[in-house]
């Protein structure tokens, strides 16, 4: 058992290693899960979090890095979640991430935290904005949160952060595959990176035209800015952190910076309650009461709705009203 008060206050001193203790609570799923959360609430809600999607090798993590340097100059302290599914253990792709944010490790102003998303209950929709919220607690004003935008929960996170930058490369037939993986629409922010690379002109001209950015807007509509970057070299970061910070300003100017936040939070208490809810009704399995309630449909006594319905009663004590 860990001392949860403990770690919470050694967390908000700026200690690493009780960030990366409740980190590790948060990926375990652990019991005290519950008390870590409880004590965490009253301290989050401070960090600006913008996630980071796009294909495997665009370069999320470069250019994580570049802006966590571009925010560590201007005196931030900074958290980086990276989320990756094809990483179950500390393989491959996070290996590379690793050396990629090798420059900031020794960094006190520097949280680095990398997650799977295979392994636990729920999954990422759970546990990573709740790993957010540790960092956010701990003090980090900035959260960058990269996930590989290929799969429906990756792209979900993304999408639910403050801020949501979808990165392309030239030359990756990218902009079909994105238009695939639905990250068309979720984009505040486009980074066309790689822009030394030839073809840098035409993907961001078919994004635009993708986007509809030509199009009319309404007016006060946020319109998603598209930004080059050669990630590897820093070009174009301070481009990127300038339309985060006029995105932000966008938001709170519109009110939307608490919409978002709050429909953020109600996504995640669904996601709780729902897994809380299968779990108990996982727990029926060979349970008499299925039994009895499977022997009476196939009796001819039940139809399976009134049968699901009985279920549904028994687990959360709330009965379905008939029209
Ligand atoms: N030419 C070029 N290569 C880049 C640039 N940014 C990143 N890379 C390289 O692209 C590869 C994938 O980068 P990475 O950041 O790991 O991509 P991720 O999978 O999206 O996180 C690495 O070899 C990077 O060095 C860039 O701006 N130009
Ligand atoms: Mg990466």
């Amino acid at each position: 058992m860990q001392d949860v008060p403990q770690l919470v206050a050694q967390a908000r001193a700026g200690r690493p290693r009780a960030v990366a203790r409740l980190i590790s609570l948060v990926e375990g799923a652990s019991p005290q899960l519950r008390e870590v959360m409880a004590a965490l609430a009253p301290l989050a809600g401070r960090a600006y979090v913008v996630g980071l999607t796009g294909s495997p090798g665009v370069g999320k993590s470069t250019a994580t890095s570049a802006l966590v340097t571009a925010y560590r100059k201007a005196g931030k302290r900074v958290g980086v979640l990276a989320v990756d599914p094809s990483s179950p253990f500390s393989g491959g792709a996070l290996l590379g991430d690793r050396v990629r944010m090798s420059e900031h490790a020794s960094d006190p102003g520097v949280y680095i935290r990398s997650m799977a998303s295979r392994g636990h209950l729920g999954g990422l929709a759970w546990a990573a904005p709740q790993a957010i919220r540790v960092l956010d607690a701990a003090g980090c004003d900035v959260v960058l949160v990269e996930t590989v935008g290929v799969g429906q929960s990756e792209v979900e996170i993304a999408a639910q952060a403050d801020t949501c930058v979808v990165l392309l490369a030239p030359g990756m037939g990218d902009g079909i595959q994105a238009a695939k993986a639905g990250i068309l629409e979720i984009g505040d922010v486009y980074v066309v990176n790689k822009a030394d690379r030839e073809g840098a002109d035409a993907t961001a001209r078919e994004l635009n035209h993708m986007l509809g950015l030509g199009e009319a807007r309404a007016p006060g509509d946020w319109r998603p800015p598209i930004v080059r970057t050669v990630a590897a070299r820093g070009e174009g970061v301070d481009e990127v952190v300038a339309a985060l910070d006029k995105h932000r300003a966008w938001l709170e100017e519109h009110d939307e910076l608490t919409a978002r936040r709050t429909r953020r939070a109600a996504r995640e208490v669904e996601t709780i309650a729902v897994t809380a809810l299968r779990e108990r009704i996982g727990d029926l399995h060979g349970d008499r009461r299925l039994g009895s309630l499977a022997e009476r449909v196939v009796a001819g006594e039940l139809d399976v709705y009134a049968a699901a319905d009985s279920l549904v009663a028994g687990v959360t004590g709330v009965s379905r009203r008939g029209g």
